[in-house]
């Protein structure tokens, strides 16, 4: 798919199904238009710490992000502590990772 629009400004859509999940070529392609994300062991989902200065900033983050994701009905696991936050996306519907995964990611890069 040709990429119209940046990744951050785009619209996450329902993907169920595998017809969806994304071949490693695609993955790749879009792993280099975010920042600082790794591709999971198993290749099916994306991973990203981001790093604050305090818990007030950490859960500020958390908070955009939820709403984004909210907006976006595409959710990310989440593990939060006092100064960072690991940000997991991986799209459940099609059992591994799809365009929307990116698009959130893109979104919280924006945010942070
Ligand atoms: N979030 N990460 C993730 N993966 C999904 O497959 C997913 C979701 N949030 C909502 C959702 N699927 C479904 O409720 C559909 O509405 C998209």
């Amino acid at each position: 798919m040709a990429d119209r629009i940046p990744l951050d400004q785009a619209r996450c859509i329902p993907r169920r199904g595998h017809e969806h999940r994304l071949g490693e070529a695609r993955v790749r392609e879009l792993l280099a238009q975010v920042d600082g994300w790794e591709l999971a062991e198993d290749g099916h989902a994306i991973t990203k710490t981001f790093r604050f200065p305090d818990y007030y900033h950490t859960i500020s983050f958390v908070n955009a992000l939820a709403h984004e994701a909210n907006r976006e009905d595409h959710h990310p696991d989440l593990s939060v502590h006092y100064d960072r936050c690991m940000v997991r996306w991986s799209t459940h519907d099609c059992d591994g990772l799809s365009e929307n995964d990116f698009i959130c990611a893109a979104k919280a890069d924006r945010l942070a």
